[in-house]
């Protein structure tokens, strides 16, 4: 019974394994016939084998690609509690393939009821728990052997650091997402001021050199983003006595700026093209660019139009000035030119400020082909998304300015500046305070952290207005300080401090 069982079984086996060998045969023969001559068996064979190779070449790519790309998700600083979470969320992407990437995207899983904020580099759009983070402008393009950090604050009901799900290089969905994400949290308490790097040796310019614009980033000589941070003086004929080395040198070294503005009023008392001594005015221009040279910091020369509204106004005067600083500073690669400080009034963008820079521009770039030229927008420079529509074409490293006074300018103005940036427009705040937009009354430093958050997240460089110790709450010195440099903290206003602060990366 047994035996008769086990022949059984033997002869199952037998014939399992006859047909294996049959079907292996048949396999090869298969294979053979796609490169032999049997038209019959070729479609078989072909389609047999394309699939084959679509299979192993999938296989390849997926080993390859897990090998070729990096993401990671980083995130930065958090803010909120239950129920309502705030972050800024990093997503580096590292190409290490020897191709150069023209575009990817990443899908993240996120909480029900997640919204995105802001967004740097990138597109996001949230279906259910799905963020698909999609790079563009400058985030799009990775090339070979190179890595580029995109981001976006987001809104959670939790706090969450997201899993990617999937990812996408050049249209195709990519493998080994598992191996290639990695998520790692970093907050800005953890890292505790001992642990800070050391401060870079030689002057921002030396290491910085020529900063150009790329997509809506400043970068430096090397490609690098770079952040200008630093003070905006007051008006230069009211306040000259803040114009010496000592003092910038205090913003550099105490303060750990690398920017000075120069502001010069063109139609208050005093002004460039209302009786002010143009001359002098113009020594204390190069006054102040030669201290910020010796010191290797940069320098913006500031055409500060405001009770004049409109730049047309004085154009013919804007005209010749910004052909002699051009034609003088043409071979400084820290001066940036900002042509009108804050339009305002019925100044529009497309009637009066856009071709007063049309105007501008070509004059400073017949001297100086590259400097970066900031472009004033309308309504005391808040308009950013009119202008993103609108943008200056045909020329290189222009910014535009945004202003803010945290206790006026608020959400509103901040989504003006994040709709720009998503529309590709370089901006730069080249003012702002802590107060309203007097200058002057009461600081709200709630509204000035979330502009922080905007400006770091971004890295948007700024000036703080102002250097001087005049008695309204936007003077950054204390108005009993005559002192004109090396100020003790006790010497500076709260806005003084809290700049300082935030100058310090504290
Ligand atoms: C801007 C100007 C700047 C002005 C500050 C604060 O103006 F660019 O020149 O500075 O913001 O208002 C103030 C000084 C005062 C000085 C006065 C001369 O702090 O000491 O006496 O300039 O006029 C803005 C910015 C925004 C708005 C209005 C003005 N706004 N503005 O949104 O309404 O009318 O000066």
């Amino acid at each position: 019974m047994w035996l008769k069982e086990h022949k059984k079984q033997l002869i199952i086996s037998a014939l399992a394994l006859l047909a294996v060998v049959a079907a292996l045969v048949i396999g090869i023969n298969i294979g053979k016939g796609n490169s032999g001559t049997n038209p019959s068996s070729e479609t078989v064979a072909d389609s047999a084998d394309t699939s084959t190779q679509e299979n192993k070449s999938e296989t390849e790519s997926a080993e390859e690609v897990s090998a070729a790309y990096e993401i990671r998700v980083v995130l930065g600083s958090s803010w909120g509690s239950d129920g309502a979470y705030g972050g800024t969320y990093n997503i580096t992407f590292i190409n290490k393939s020897d191709a150069d990437v023209k575009e990817w995207k990443a899908e993240l899983e996120v909480p029900e009821g997640s919204s995105v904020t802001d967004t740097w580099g990138c597109e996001t759009d949230i279906e259910g728990s799905v963020l698909t983070v999609t790079a563009t402008d400058w985030g799009a393009a990775v090339s070979k052997g190179g890595q580029i950090e995109v981001g976006f604050n987001m809104n959670t009901p939790s706090k969450i650091t997201p899993e990617i799900a999937a990812y996408y290089v050049d249209g195709k969905k990519q493998d080994g997402t598992a191996l290639a994400a990695s998520t790692e949290e970093t907050t800005t308490e953890e890292i505790k001021p001992e642990e800070r790097p050391e401060p870079e040796s030689g002057t921002p310019l030396e290491n910085h050199g020529a900063l150009q614009v790329e997509g809506t980033q400043l970068v430096d000589e090397h490609g690098e983003a770079y952040q200008l941070k630093g003070v905006s003086t007051h008006g230069l004929a009211w306040f000259p006595e803040y114009v010496n080395k000592d003092a910038f040198q205090t913003i550099r070294d105490d303060w750990g700026g690398n920017v000075i503005r120069l502001a010069m009023y063109t139609d208050e008392s005093g002004g460039y093209c209302s009786g002010g001594d143009q001359e002098q005015l113009k020594t204390l221009i190069d006054n102040g660019v030669n201290y910020a040279t010796e010191l290797g910091m940069y320098v913006i020369i500031d055409w500060h139009i405001l009770h004049d509204t409109d730049p047309l106004i004085n154009q013919g005067e804007a005209e010749k000035f910004f052909a002699e600083m051009s034609a003088k500073y043409a071979d400084y690669d820290n001066v940036l030119y900002e042509i009108c400080n804050e339009p305002n009034g019925g100044a529009t963008w497309a009637g009066n400020v856009k071709p007063y820079a049309e105007d501008i521009i070509p004059i400073i770039r017949k001297n100086d082909k590259d400097a970066i030229i900031i472009v004033g927008t309308p309504t005391w420079s808040q308009d950013v998304d009119i202008v993103a529509d609108d943008p200056i074409t045909g020329q290189s490293n222009i910014m535009y300015a945004v202003h803010f006074y945290a206790a006026t300018h608020t959400d509103n103005i901040r989504n003006k500046v994040t709709y720009a940036l998503d529309h590709g427009l370089p901006v730069f705040v080249s003012e702002f305070s802590l107060c309203d937009a007097s200058g002057n009354g009461a600081n709200d430093l709630n509204q000035a952290e979330k502009w922080f958050d905007l400006i770091d997240s971004n890295q948007l460089s700024y000036c703080s207005w102002s250097l001087s110790n005049k008695a309204e709450t936007s003077a950054l010195i204390q108005s009993g300080c005559s002192k004109t440099s090396g100020w003790t903290e006790d010497e500076l206003s709260e806005t003084g401090k809290w700049i300082r602060n935030q100058i310090q990366g504290n």
